[in-house]
């Protein structure tokens, strides 16, 4: 076993921070990724909390503050579960060096994401618990570790809005494929924001603060965000995930024999959104074969997809792309998303391959 609890062979970006991602094959293997395939990201010391002495605090724009236990959480709300896709902004980073290089950020492969079932209680029962006011336009969370990259040095704290936060979907977690859920994933309670990247799902929670501006934390009003451009001096805040897709089998350099060959990836839609359809490409985006694709396990999870496909022999270069379920689809190239902080590649995915 590797460290957390993870497999041997997860390709760990960072020790400490922990930053690690489960090879492709690994992932394709199945539409709930087991818990110790599933990528994590951390940006700072995973904290050790001991669940009897945990409190989550709920304050801020609410009637009634709360200081809850474990204990309270299970007993005094409904049990919820849901299959969701938690997705790092940083996912596929990896694509855009090949446009220009991305100094200082981790460069992720295509399994900077995962699928698991979560169990917990719904953070709008919490919050109608608390008696949120009218005017608390966000929902701040907070979690005890500091990350050495923060300016200035401070706990992790971001924010989503009240409506997102109030809507049943979003959980707040104890438990990750029928299990506590584990130290490097946010034991005792973490955030699972749907749809949303996976910095806004915060581990460790301590505190829930209902308030009338976004968090501005680090890793919300800082990092996560798309540089400024002229027309837009504040630059975009990265909530939402756009579509993307990518391939995990066979992976990026592989050397096969010829003949047919399983191709075999994954799409994600963004928010209220499905796969529509997946198409993969051998001869530069001249020509595009449709994959089959799978249904999603839940509301926001991956859609895996495969197909077969005849290599001719020789360096081939297989490409993928998608559509959700509003006919949105994907820009063509990595350099038309690039962005000196490297988030968010939704270009289509190449993997090369050499055929013999
Ligand atoms: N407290 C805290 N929560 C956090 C983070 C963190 O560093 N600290 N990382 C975030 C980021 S960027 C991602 S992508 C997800 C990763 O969750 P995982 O490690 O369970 O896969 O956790 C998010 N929640
Ligand atoms: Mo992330």
């Amino acid at each position: 076993m590797g460290m957390w609890g993870k497999r041997d062979d997860m390709v760990v970006h960072g020790r400490e921070p922990f930053d690690a991602e489960p090879p492709g094959a690994a992932l394709a293997r199945a539409a709930v990724t087991p818990t110790d395939t599933f990528y994590s990201r951390n940006h700072g010391p995973v904290p050790r909390l001991a669940p009897a002495d945990w409190r989550l605090t709920v304050d801020g724009l609410v009637a009634r503050p709360l200081t809850l236990s474990l204990d309270d959480l299970r007993s005094r709300f409904d049990a919820a579960e849901a299959t969701v896709t938690l997705q790092c902004a940083g996912n596929r980073r990896a694509d855009l060096t090949a446009v220009r290089a991305v100094p200082g950020e981790t460069p992720w492969g295509p399994g900077a994401l995962s699928t698991a079932r979560f169990r917990g209680a719904r953070l709008a029962d919490v919050l109608a618990h608390a008696g949120i006011a009218p005017e608390a336009a966000h929902v701040a969370f907070q979690a005890p570790d500091v990350s050495p990259s923060a300016r200035p040095p401070q706990p992790y704290e971001v924010s989503v809005p009240s409506d997102r936060a109030l809507a049943p979907d979003v959980l707040l977690a104890w438990a990750m494929n029928g299990a506590p859920l584990p130290a490097v994933h946010g034991a005792p309670l973490r955030v699972v924001v749907p749809g949303w990247i996976g910095a806004r799902s915060v581990k460790w929670l301590t505190h829930v603060t209902a308030r009338t501006t976004p968090s501005d934390g680090y890793f919300q009003a800082v990092a996560y965000r798309l540089p400024p451009t002229g027309d837009d001096p504040e630059g975009v805040t990265l909530g939402p995930l756009p579509l993307n897709c990518a391939v995990l089998t066979p992976s990026d350099g592989a050397v096969l024999p010829r003949g047919p060959v399983e191709v075999t990836g994954y799409a994600l839609a963004g928010e209220g959104r499905t796969v529509a359809r997946v198409e993969v490409s051998t001869d530069g985006g001249r020509a595009w074969s449709r994959a089959a694709l799978e249904a999603p396990a839940g509301p926001a999870a991956w859609q895996r997809w495969r197909t077969t496909l005849d290599l001719p022999p020789g360096d081939v270069r297989v490409m993928a792309r998608a559509w959700d379920s509003s006919g949105a689809g994907m820009p063509e190239s990595p350099a038309q998303v690039w962005n000196p902080k490297g988030y968010v590649n939704n270009a289509w995915p190449r993997v090369r391959l050499r055929v013999r």
